[in-house]
């Protein structure tokens, strides 16, 4: 489906051709009809010859109702601009076509309504008077259709031209982040809360959770094109039933979301073009209303870097929201000073958080500028900031070569000078831990960081199981190599003792026997009894005896052992 939006001035019979298109008459209310004078936006759609699907979204032309008119182009892709052959360009097609370009539309025809009442020669003025004020916008070179709503006059023609501009309009991205401005909310008879608007980004399914502000509710159910549907995607215009809300609780203005996917913001940074036909400079003196989406909101604006921009000229805006909006760099906006009730230009949302002073401020819509201003942003959050996923860096994490370089320096120093002890692994946060891995310089064991060159490359050395499990009675190590075997000495993983090696932890355990023998004797004990208490033969218990007078753990005096200057407690 495409979603094509009217434009134009009032009394120009937008309305009638949308109505003669699709058998629907976009003026819903009452007042409406009796007025002949559309107020507020209306809809209808049709099918064209090709097949193709088409919703009108059919604007208010009268200045009084700019607002919904403003409403109704926010979403949209493409326009059918309509002016009469009988009067020509007005004030609001010139206010309604400088709105298209601000927004971003690039795709549409024009129709040149009322034919039926002028003749050929006025018709061909028409036709030139059109095309000068189109000259040099997006619709310089869309096809210009001399149509009646009444006689019929032209519509084969314009249908057939309304799907060649489905054909050149691009179709709805889809990047899985559905987001619905509310354009209407009411209650429907039976069924509760109903929005409609025109769904962008991504997909809405029936029981999806979706939220509006924080407030989270349920899809019900779901229309489009006045079929009711299980799931429907970007691009369309669809009518969503709620549940858990109140018709009352919603309005115009605010958009159905999925909750974690976005973050409203209240401040933006954002380009801005002043129309080249404002009498004065953009400055932050005056009362401004921008338009995002289906919305208006009344804003605080400064400009960025100069104080103004000057009619005609481009230039940086901040703006200060009433309300947090779920937006992102790309989306454009209108700008419009209430007070003059005049349209001043519009732009393009930059960031959505930014975090430079306005002074020093330098907006753009890169990744990079956002990495840069963070040093430090996660995947995740760079995605809710930016609308792009892209691969981390490190860990989850994006950052600059220089961060990077600086932080791994500093990890480096600090693991340093703890030495071999090393630093425990939790004190260091989730960012630090990510880039610990990518360091040569130091080695995560479970829960220690250490600088490589401490780390002791035999702790694993598969001897020192076998000593281990040897106990006080270790076998030979005839099968290990002579150099690893003075090295696991040298490191104190092993002891040697008239050739006998032990696991340091079968002497530290011999202490611990000759402790217990002493408080059971303090006057000393013998070779037999650390025999007996060990179960280790006179072979084995002849050198720990001597290696724990070595260590001064025990003395020898006559046959006995008794108490040395390093015996441990019992
Ligand atoms: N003769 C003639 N009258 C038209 C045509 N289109 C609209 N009108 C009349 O012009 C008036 C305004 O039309 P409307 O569709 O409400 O204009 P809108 O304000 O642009 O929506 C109505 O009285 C229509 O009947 C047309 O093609 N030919
Ligand atoms: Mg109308």
């Amino acid at each position: 489906m495409t979603v094509v939006a009217t434009a134009g001035h009032v009394d120009h019979g937008k309305s009638s051709l949308v109505l003669a298109l699709t058998g629907t008459d976009p003026d819903r209310f009452d007042e409406e009809k009796r007025r002949g004078l559309t107020i507020d936006l209306g809809f209808a759609h049709t099918t064209l010859p090709s097949g193709a699907e088409l919703s009108f979204i059919d604007v208010p032309g009268h200045v009084r109702f700019l607002r919904n008119m403003l409403a109704g182009v926010g979403g949209v892709s493409a326009c059918m601009f309509v002016v009469a052959a009988t009067e020509g360009w007005k004030p609001q097609s010139e206010e309604h076509l400088r709105i298209l370009e601000l927004l971003g539309i690039d795709a549409g025809i024009i129709a040149l309504t009322k034919a039926d009442l002028v003749d050929d020669d006025l018709l061909e003025l028409a036709t030139m008077d059109v095309a000068d004020h189109v000259a040099g916008t997006f619709l310089a070179d869309a096809p210009v259709l001399p149509v009646s709503a009444i006689s019929g006059l032209g519509l084969d023609d314009l249908r057939n031209e309304l799907d060649a501009l489905v054909e050149r309009t691009a179709g709805a991205r889809d990047n899985g982040r559905p987001r619905l401005w509310i354009d209407r909310v009411f209650a429907a008879k039976g069924s509760g809360t109903v929005v409609t608007g025109t769904l962008a980004g991504g997909r809405l399914a029936v029981d999806q959770t979706v939220a509006v502000h924080d407030r989270g509710m349920r899809v019900r159910a779901l229309q489009t094109a006045g079929r009711s549907v299980d799931e429907i995607g970007p691009g369309n215009r669809v009518a969503i039933n709620l549940a858990g809300v109140d018709h009352d609780e919603l309005e115009r203005g605010e958009a159905v979301v999925v909750p974690g996917q976005w973050r409203p913001t209240v401040r933006v940074d954002a380009s801005i073009h002043v129309l080249a036909a404002l009498d004065h400079d953009l400055s932050r003196r005056g009362a401004f209303v921008a338009y995002f989406g289906s919305g208006e909101h009344a804003v605080r604006l400064r400009v960025l870097g100069s104080d103004t921009v000057q009619p005609g000229g481009d230039g940086f805006v901040r703006l200060h929201l009433p309300e947090p909006l779920p937006l992102l760099p790309g989306d454009r906006f209108v700008l419009r000073e209430s007070g003059r009730d005049e349209t001043i230009g519009g732009g393009e949302v930059l960031d959505i958080d930014p975090i430079v002073r306005a002074s020093r401020a330098a907006p753009d819509r890169t990744i990079e500028r956002v990495v840069r201003e963070r040093g430090w942003v996660t995947v995740d959050e760079l995605e809710q900031l930016t609308g792009s996923r892209v691969e981390p860096v490190v860990g989850d994490w994006l950052t600059t070569d220089a961060e990077l370089a600086a932080m791994g320096a500093a990890l480096i120093e600090r693991v340093a000078t703890a030495g071999a002890t090393g630093v425990d692994l939790a004190s260091f946060d989730d960012r630090e831990r990510a880039v610990l891995g990518t360091l040569d310089d130091v080695v995560v064991d479970a829960a220690t960081v250490r600088p490589a060159d401490a780390v002791d490359p035999f702790v694993d050395h598969p001897h020192l199981a076998v000593a281990r499990a040897g106990g006080f009675t270790p076998p030979q190590p005839d099968d290990v190599d002579r150099g690893e075997l003075r090295e696991l000495v040298r490191r104190g993983h092993l002891v040697v003792r008239d050739k006998v090696y032990f696991h340091a932890d079968a002497v530290d355990a011999a202490a611990s026997v000759a402790a217990r023998l002493l408080a059971d004797s303090p006057t000393g004990f013998t070779v037999a009894s650390f025999r007996d208490a060990t179960g280790a033969s006179r072979k084995f218990a002849l050198p720990l005896v001597a290696e724990l007078d070595a260590r001064g753990i025990t003395r020898r005096r006559d046959d006995l052992r008794i108490a040395g200057p390093r015996l441990p407690d019992a």
